[in-house]
C-alpha cells in the first residue's frame, strides 16, 4: 500500500487492495482502479465486480497502447477499509494561503472543507462539473477549479476524460436552463457502469433567492453541489445561513463571515484550487480577477505584486476576457482563455478591438444622456436600447458602467446614480450607497405589483427586470424615491 500506482512500470508485479473507480466494457474489463495513492487500469476478460467495490487483485503490470495496465490474474472481494485512506488522502496537504490575509483565515476552515471534498471525488471516480459566471473574475475561478482538478488528476494518473467539465452561466445567477442543460450533459457522460453523479460547483454565482430553484433540482435528483461565491446572498441570517445553504454540501460566501464582496471569487477559487493541488500555482488569476471586480482592498496589491507586472497590463487581460467570453456565449472556450497569461501580444489585440468598441458605443450614445439633480443627487438615465449597438461588444452593462464613470467624475464629490433603460430593464451603477439596488426592487413591488418587478444586485451596482409597459411610471417612482430620500 505504500507505493501510488501510477509509478508502475512495465514488468512489476503489484499485489494489494485497490477501490474501483470505473469499469468499461463492452470487450475485456477495463477497470481504473486506486489504492489511495494513485490511480492505473486493471484489465480482466470478465467480472461481476463495479464501481465502488474494494477487491484485492494481483497481476504483472505490462504496457498496452502506450498506457500502463495491471493485467488481472486474481481477484477478490476485500475487506480493506477504504474510507478511512480516502480520508487521509483526501486531506489537503498545502494549507498555507499564497498571501497573508486575516480575511482568507476566517474563511479557511470552509475552503479546506471545500478542497477535501473535491479531492475526495476525485479519488472516488465521481465526475466534476464546474459552472462559473461568464465575466472575467468567473472564468479565471472555473479555469482555478479545473486545472487545479486537472492537476490532482494528474498527479493520481487518473484521466481526466469524462470526468472534468467546465462551462459559462449565461445569466447571472445558476438558472434553471442551465441547471437542465447540466443534467443531460451529466447523463450523457455518467456511464451505464459508473453510477455516480458528478460533484457540482457553481463559481462567482450561485447564492441568491434567484439561484434557488436550480439549486433545489439538483439537491432533489440527489446531486451534490457546491458554492464558491462573494455576490451578496440578499437573504442572509444572523447565524450566516443564506437561503440556498440546504441545498448544498458546502457554500463559502465571505458574506457568510460578516465580511464583503471584495474578496473575489476568483480569488476564492484561486486560494481553494492551491489547496486542491499542491502543484497548483498561476499568481495572475487572483491579480486579473481582484482587478477586474474592482476589490479595493490590500489582498488585490500584495496579489499584484506578486506578478511583477504592472496593474494596467493585468487589467488588460481582464477586459480581454472578457470580450471572449461574450464571443464564445455558451462555449468554454478550453485552451483560449489560458493564452490570454501566455500572450501579452494576443491580449493587445484583443483589447484594442476593446477600446474601438467602446469608443463607437460611447460616441453614439453619450449625446442622449440626460442629468437632472434630484435632492442633491446627480440623476442620469440613457435609453441604452435606441442608443447603442445591439449584439456587439461592449454590452450595455459596460457601456453603462463607462457612462457613469464619465459621469462621476465630471462632478467629483457628488453622489450619483446612473440608470440604463434596455426595454424591460433597468441597469444601475452608483458611485455610493444612495438608494440600494435591493430597496429598489422591494419598493417598486410593492407599489407595482402588475409590474412583475424583479433582479438583483447590492448597494452600488445592479438591474432590474421588470414588464416593459410600465417603464416610465417605475423610472418617475425611482425619481419620488430619491426626492423623498433623506440624504445624510
Ligand atoms: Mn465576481
Amino acid at each position: 500500500m505504500n507505493q501510488g500506482l501510477n509509478t508502475l512500470k512495465n514488468g512489476d508485479f503489484f499485489k494489494g487492495d485497490v477501490k474501483i473507480i470505473r469499469k468499461a466494457k463492452p470487450g475485456p474489463v477495463v477497470f481504473i482502479v486506486t489504492n489511495g495513492l494513485g490511480a492505473v487500469e486493471a484489465v480482466i476478460k470478465d467480472s461481476d465486480f463495479n464501481v465502488s467495490d474494494v477487491v484485492y487483485i494481483e497481476g504483472h503490470v505490462n504496457e498496452h497502447k502506450g498506457r500502463t495496465q495491471i493485467e488481472i490474474q486474481r481477484i477478490s472481494k476485500s475487506n480493506f477499509d477504504f474510507e478511512a485512506i480516502l480520508a487521509a488522502k483526501s486531506t489537503p496537504t498545502r494549507l498555507k494561503f499564497s498571501i497573508n490575509s486575516e480575511r482568507f483565515e476566517k474563511m479557511k476552515p470552509e475552503m479546506v472543507k471545500i478542497a477535501s471534498k473535491v479531492r475526495s471525488s476525485i479519488l472516488k471516480g465521481q465526475p466534476i462539473m464546474i459552472r462559473h459566471h461568464n465575466d472575467s473574475d468567473g472564468v479565471i475561478s472555473g479555469l482555478s477549479l479545473e486545472l487545479s482538478c486537472l492537476s490532482f488528476m494528474q498527479e493520481q494518473g487518473i484521466d481526466p476524460k469524462f470526468l472534468l467539465f467546465r462551462s459559462p452561466s449565461k445569466a447571472p445567477y445558476y438558472a434553471s436552463g442551465d441547471v437542465l442543460r447540466d443534467l443531460v450533459l451529466s447523463k450523457r457522460f455518467v456511464e451505464e457502469d459508473s453510477k455516480m453523479k458528478p460533484l457540482i460547483i457553481v463559481a462567482d454565482n450561485g447564492s441568491t433567492p434567484e439561484d434557488s430553484l436550480g439549486l433545489s433540482i439538483l439537491a432533489t435528483l440527489g446531486y451534490e453541489c457546491i458554492v464558491i461565491d462573494h455576490h451578496n446572498p440578499v437573504e442572509i441570517s444572523e447565524d450566516g445561513t443564506t437561503s440556498v445553504d440546504k441545498y448544498l454540501v458546502a457554500h463559502l460566501n465571505p458574506y457568510k463571515f460578516g465580511l464583503d464582496s471584495k474578496t473575489s471569487a476568483g480569488m476564492l477559487c484561486y486560494e481553494v484550487g492551491r489547496m486542491i493541488s499542491s502543484n497548483f500555482d498561476n499568481p495572475l488569476f487572483p491579480a486579473v480577477a481582484g482587478i477586474s471586480d474592482r476589490c479595493d482592498i490590500p489582498e488585490t496589491d500584495e496579489y499584484i505584486s506578486k506578478t511583477g507586472m504592472q496593474r494596467q497590463d493585468l487589467s488588460k487581460i481582464g477586459t480581454s476576457i472578457d470580450y471572449i467570453s461574450y464571443q464564445l456565449k455558451h462555449d468554454a472556450g478550453k485552451g483560449v482563455f489560458e493564452q490570454l497569461f501566455e500572450n501579452q501580444k494576443f491580449v493587445e489585440i484583443i483589447f484594442s478591438e476593446v477600446g474601438r468598441g467602446f469608443e463607437t458605443q460611447l460616441q453614439s450614445s453619450l449625446p442622449y444622456l440626460r442629468s437632472q439633480e434630484i435632492n442633491g443627487i446627480v440623476f442620469s438615465t440613457i435609453d441604452l436600447l435606441k442608443y447603442t449597438m445591439r449584439f456587439t461588444f461592449p454590452a450595455p452593462g459596460a457601456v453603462l458602467s463607462r457612462i457613469h464613470e464619465i459621469v462621476a467624475s465630471e462632478k467629483v464629490g457628488n453622489p450619483c446614480l446612473t440608470i440604463g433603460i434596455v426595454e424591460d430593464m433597468f441597469i444601475i451603477r452608483a458611485n455610493q450607497k444612495i438608494l440600494p439596488v435591493q430597496e429598489i426592487i422591494d419598493y417598486l413591488n410593492d407599489k407595482f405589483p402588475e409590474a412583475n418587478v424583479d433582479g438583483g444586485g447590492h448597494e452600488m451596482a445592479g438591474a432590474i427586470r421588470f414588464i416593459s409597459a410600465h417603464s416610465e411610471k417605475l423610472l418617475e417612482e425611482i425619481k419620488n424615491m430619491l426626492k423623498n430620500r433623506q440624504i445624510s
